[in-house]
């Protein structure tokens, strides 16, 4: 469809090659899509209009591959981006898909797995950034437990700091122009996962040698799933400085990980998510971390993708539509009306003040009987969001 919501390089959409190359199987049957090559999935991306490509280390070269084979897969890797202008923003390992990680990887409770995860990770942050990457992520996906007999969860915890300080010291001797982002999931594959949300990714980051080279990579789906509003956990890591990338999908609260298209199931908090990513000026990447159902043929893969995009454009969209809306500003402004007759009291503290404070007299009976409107608030948004405004 050739309108006004075609994705462009400025939008930064990018998908991983697991998302569109995903063959569609899942724990109760076999793929029903035949798989494509990376080559053949940075041209799939290409022609929906993409702007990057991301990738584990094993969706580009497969584990066991020699040297020589590595470097030829990767020279037909970048002679198609270099054909199709697609770039790699973002490149992650796979510390999850091997049987060897079936305990973790960073906080396997065997030290030669352990140390597999780390050297693997050292290789696999070394084809990101040959192939350009700039942000590295790191979704713990099986660093977890089904029982907590089996693991210390301080241990586990001390693991895990261990190996992301080395990663740090490895990108500032190397001398890469890298960041970590961190990635939460509450559980799946394993039946709890360590640091379950993108809170608990921000309390662990500051306890880092190098806090300042590790962000976090909030996703939709994630957040959900732990029944939580994705929107403000992104709000805090956005306030904070600390959101390096973001996993873009959808999932119905209180099922399995569902990984659908964006805007699939919740379009007002997939609205008020684009809001506050373009109100707020997020410059990394709209990485859709989703594929397209398993009843689709790579046709309906494309429509995937390029629904993904067309829906973050159109929300984008409403949001400025919402903000300039003069019935919805109007509103907002009384909402927010201030006198400034208390201003005295904010702001830093001083004794004077906390004692001006404690003498002045407030009619709280009077303070709560203000009716709020945002019953009338919440009604012109969904207006707008169904078009009749
Ligand atoms: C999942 C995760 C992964 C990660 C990916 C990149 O639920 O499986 O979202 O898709 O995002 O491994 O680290
Ligand atoms: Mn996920
Ligand atoms: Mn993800």
């Amino acid at each position: 469809m050739a309108d006004k919501y075609q994705p462009m390089p400025e939008h930064k959409f990018t998908f991983g090659l697991w998302t569109v190359g995903n063959i569609g199987r899942d724990p109760f049957g076999e793929p029903t899509r035949e798989p494509l090559s990376p080559v053949e999935l940075v041209y799939l991306l290409s022609e929906v209009g993409a702007y990057g490509v991301n990738f584990h280390d094993n969706d580009l070269v497969p584990i066991d591959a020699t040297p020589a084979e590595r470097d030829k897969i990767v020279a037909d890797f970048k002679k198609a981006l270099d054909d199709t202008g697609l770039v790699v923003p973002m490149a992650t390992t796979n510390l999850f898909g091997s049987a060897v990680f079936k305990d973790g990887a960073f906080t396997s409770n065997d030290p030669k797995v352990r140390a597999y995860a780390i050297q693997k990770t050292l290789n696999a942050i070394d084809l990101g950034v040959e192939l350009g990457a700039k942000i590295y992520v790191f979704w713990p996906g099986r660093e977890g437990t089904e029982s907590d007999a089996t693991k210390d969860p301080v241990t586990a915890i001390k693991r895990n700091r261990e190996a992301m300080n080395f990663f740090c010291e490895y990108v500032l001797d190397k001398g890469y122009d890298l960041r970590f982002a961190l990635e939460a999931k509450p559980n799946e594959p394993r039946g709890d996962i360590y640091n379950s949300t993108t809170g608990h990714m921000l309390a662990f980051i500051e306890t880092l040698d190098h806090p300042e080279l590790v962000g976090v990579n909030p996703e939709v789906a994630h957040e959900h799933m732990a029944g939580l509003n994705f929107t403000h956990g992104v709000a805090q890591a956005l306030e904070s400085g600390k959101l390096f990338h973001i996993d873009l999908n959808d999932q119905s609260f209180g099922r399995y990980d569902q990984d659908f298209r964006f805007g699939m199931v919740n379009i007002k908090s997939a609205f008020f998510l684009v809001k506050l990513l373009e109100d707020y000026g997020y410059d990394g990447s709209r990485h859709f971390d989703a594929h397209a159902y398993r009843t689709e043929d790579y046709e309906g893969v494309k429509d995937f993708a390029r629904g993904c995009m067309r829906t973050y454009l159109i929300l984008k969209e409403k949001a400025a539509q919402w903000n300039a809306d003069k019935e919805i500003q109007a509103l907002l402004a009384e909402i927010n009306a201030d006198d400034g007759s208390m201003d005295k009291y904010f702001g830093a503290y001083s004794a004077d003040k906390a004692q001006a404070l404690k003498a002045q007299s407030f009619d709280r009976n009077a303070l709560a009987k203000r009716g709020m409107q945002y019953e009338r608030l919440d009604q012109l948004t969904v207006e707008l969001l169904l078009g009749v405004r």
